[in-house]
């Protein structure tokens, strides 16, 4: 068994959590390719999905899932589903391991619910100790961002031959041990230049489904 047996798995299981006619906000990632192709066998019993990167629009409209531009919508995402790099035990996460948190944090935020689904390596105590902390910058504030960060204590690491979904760059931030999510959230967002920091804390997740050799289980 490797992670991707456990992220399958995870995946798998978070159908359940699709109600009939609802509207789906869909992550990125390995995790939610697996979840993809699941939903896809029910497909006709959704109004439609929500997608968070190019990656995940393509996959979708490969299997013929209704898309839906969250600028039609109407009324909120019934359920967001998305893995993160990092989950802690108040559901707070790191995300944009692989780019796409702006979008997916516009997402998750209109959305009713938050399902989050990890394998157990992803699940920790406290955030940014092993997993840098990705922030999506546009490009002429990449300096500057950086020397703020470095205030912080934070080391970056600009991600190199990255662009991503909204034309931007991306840092990954070492040597930051994340106590209080909220208020470094609220923080690095506020530094001009920053588009999206890739904590998840405002915009936590309502149900958590972790995958481990024991099977899935779920906190709430
Ligand atoms: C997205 O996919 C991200 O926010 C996170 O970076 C990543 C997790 O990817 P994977 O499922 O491939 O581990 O949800």
């Amino acid at each position: 068994m490797n992670v991707r047996y456990f992220k399958k798995k995870v995946a798998l299981s978070a159908i359940e959590y699709i109600s009939k006619n609802s509207v789906i906000g869909i992550g990125s990632g390995s995790t939610m390719k697996y979840f993809i192709k699941e939903l896809s066998s029910i497909r006709s019993f959704i109004i439609g999905a929500v997608a968070s990167s190019t990656i995940s629009y393509n996959y979708l409209r490969e299997l013929n899932i209704p898309i839906i531009e969250l600028n039609d919508l109407n009324s909120c995402i019934d359920i967001y589903i998305d893995s993160a790099d990092e989950v802690n035990f108040h559901m707070e996460m790191i995300k944009g391991g692989g780019g796409a948190l702006t979008r997916e944090k516009i997402i998750s935020t209109a959305s009713k619910k938050f399902l989050c689904i990890i394998d157990e390596s992803k699940f920790v105590k406290t955030l940014g100790v092993s997993f840098p902390l990705p922030i999506e910058v546009i490009p002429m504030a990449l300096k500057f961002v950086i020397n703020e960060i470095k205030k912080i204590g934070g080391i970056s690491k600009y991600r190199n031959h990255f662009i991503t979904d909204n034309g931007n760059c991306i840092i990954d931030v070492y040597n930051l041990t994340i106590n209080q999510p909220v208020s470094l959230e609220k923080y690095v967002n506020n530094i001009p230049g920053v588009v999206c920091v890739g904590i998840f804390a405002i915009r936590k997740a309502n149900i958590l489904l972790i995958s481990d050799i024991n099977g899935v289980r779920k906190i709430i």
